[in-house]
């Protein structure tokens, strides 16, 4: 294979490399352990991203992954440094950075610990402030990066527009190994138009999408250190919530894959989530597309079904519509590619008519298709830091606040607890339909998912979910 292939186009880095040199500062960024007790080896697509644009705007970063690296052999390095940053996926990773929070403020107090991610951009300043005091800094946007840094939002640039390929450099070889040789999270958009109500994503926005020169030399690289490594294939999970939203600019990024591949003989094995709509309008709109994914690597489709047409309607998600969940994946049947039907359940409108009705659905989907459709079902949770159900506050938010171990129990795998879903009857409903939605289709083998106990708070009941949990294989 000819080296020259594997290149890095640094006029590209250049041109988008700020200039900011003289305020350099040390900054360790850290990806937290996976909440329930063990560990997970999963590339954190939000955390290179916010490195990219610390690196871009000339500061000297340092990845660390609490899930690979041991805490206690890094004490010099969190000593040594100016900053320390922690990106939470979501909710359930709000008690476990407390606690390291903790220890940090034992080992560094003076060193500013700033907290970013999606489930913290989403927290008021007031709700903030009562998880965590003055023990670390929010940060919600650029403006609140800039201010901790010391430095002008104009100096940072867009997270779109800052190359991930210097991050991975700075991993080291051994890192990046172990993080190509599973799957990980491929960042090519962020944001989505619609506005789901139980949504606690960047909702009602125009998507963005990573620059696509900046993408190419990214994922150039990542093709040149697999060859490296000798890993053939790059298994990935997609950033974007509605993959097909934008088929155009979708398409190039796609297209970018394909050619790396032609190139350098890596493959690509990805998968993405997507709207049933958005899919149908891009299989009508962009000529080719079957070859396009084909020739990308992308395998796997997961849609989000999210209930039936009666829940669509109360959650704010008319752009699905019945008819089009069968027509997907007798599209994709045709195309080859495999599906997963997302099914958050388990809302407040749900009853035994609508959740019967959503059980029989998902088995005539299996049943048509037995070889090419997994059910991947969710409890829904009402009030999430980011959705509407939160945004309208309510006391669970109150009790959220006072006892932050419960936002375990807003994971979307957890079964539903009396703080999620306080009415008995409905509770014990919606649990026996999770459990048994997951039992079925496990049984014959269409269902990766697996149910997460509600851990938050004390008592027996806790303890023993803590301990269930730790059995629980990783979600996809
Ligand atoms: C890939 C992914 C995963 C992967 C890997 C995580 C990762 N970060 O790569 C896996 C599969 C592990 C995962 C798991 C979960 N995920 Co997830 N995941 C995503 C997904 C699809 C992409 C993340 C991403 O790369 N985004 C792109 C980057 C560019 O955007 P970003 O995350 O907002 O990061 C930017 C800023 O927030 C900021 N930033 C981020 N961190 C930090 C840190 C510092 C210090 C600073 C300064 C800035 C900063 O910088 C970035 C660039 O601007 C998002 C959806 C999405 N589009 O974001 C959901 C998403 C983040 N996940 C979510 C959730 C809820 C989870 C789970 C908790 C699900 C669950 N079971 O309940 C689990 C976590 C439990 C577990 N198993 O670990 C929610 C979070 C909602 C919320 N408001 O809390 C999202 C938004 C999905 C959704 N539709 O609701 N997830
Ligand atoms: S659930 Fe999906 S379609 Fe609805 S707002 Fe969230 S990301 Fe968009």
């Amino acid at each position: 294979m000819e080296s020259a292939l594997f290149d890095v186009p640094n006029k590209i880095l250049e041109d988008i490399y700020m200039t900011t040199t003289a305020h350099m500062l040390n900054i360790v960024l850290v990806t937290l352990r996976y909440p329930y007790g063990k560990s997970q080896t999963f590339m954190n697509g939000s955390l290179c991203s916010a490195a990219s644009v610390l690196v871009a705007a000339g500061h000297k970063v340092e990845v660390i992954d609490l899930n690979l690296d041991d805490e206690d052999q890094l004490q010099d390095k969190f000593a040594a440094t100016d900053f320390i940053g922690v990106s939470l996926v979501g909710a359930p990773f709000i008690p476990s950075s407390l606690e390291f929070i903790d220890r940090m403020k034992r080992l560094v107090p003076k060193t500013p610990i700033l907290l970013g991610g999606q489930v913290i951009e989403r927290l008021s300043e007031r709700e903030f402030a009562a998880i965590y005091g003055e023990r670390a800094v929010q940060v919600k946007n650029k403006t609140d990066l800039a201010k901790a840094l010391g430095c002008s939002p104009s100096d940072l640039p867009e997270w779109s527009e800052a190359p991930m390929l210097p991050v991975w450099q700075t991993m080291g070889d051994k890192r990046l190994r172990q993080y190509l040789s599973t799957e990980f999270t491929l960042v090519i958009s962020q944001g989505c138009v619609f506005q789901c109500v139980f949504c606690a994503a960047r909702k009602a926005m125009k998507e963005q999408h990573v620059h696509i020169s900046i993408f190419e030399s990214d994922m150039h690289y990542l093709a040149a250190k697999a060859f490296e490594f000798g890993i053939s294939e790059l298994s990935c999970y997609t950033s974007s919530l509605d993959f097909f939203q934008n088929p155009f600019t979708v398409k190039q990024h796609l297209e970018i894959l394909a050619k790396i591949t032609r190139d350098t003989g890596i493959r690509f094995k990805v998968r993405c989530l997507s709207c049933v709509s958005s899919f149908l309008r891009a299989e009508r709109a962009v000529p080719g597309l079957e070859t396009i994914l084909r020739n990308a690597g992308l395998y796997c489709i997961g849609f989000g079904v999210d209930g039936t047409e009666e829940i669509w309607k109360v959650q704010k998600k008319t752009h699905n519509a019945e008819d089009d969940v069968p027509m997907c994946l007798a599209t994709c049947h045709k195309m080859g590619i495999r599906t997963e039907i997302l099914i958050v359940m388990g809302y407040q409108e749900d009853n035994l008519a609508t959740l019967s009705k959503l059980f029989l659905n998902t088995l005539r989907y299996v049943f048509t298709w037995p070889k090419g459709v997994d059910i991947r079902p969710y409890l829904n949770k009402e009030v999430v830091p980011g959705n509407e159900g939160w945004n309208r506050g309510n006391g669970r938010i109150a009790k959220l606040l006072a006892n932050p171990s419960l936002f375990y129990n807003l994971d979307f795998a957890a079964c539903a607890s009396r703080l999620t879903h306080p009415r008995v009857g409905h509770r014990h409903m919606v649990n026996v339909f999770y459990l048994a939605i997951i039992a079925v289709f496990k049984l014959i083998g269409r269902c990766p998912n697996n149910p997460l106990f509600p851990q938050g708070g004390k008592g027996l009941g806790p303890t023993l979910a803590k301990l269930a949990n730790r059995l629980m294989p990783f979600d996809r």
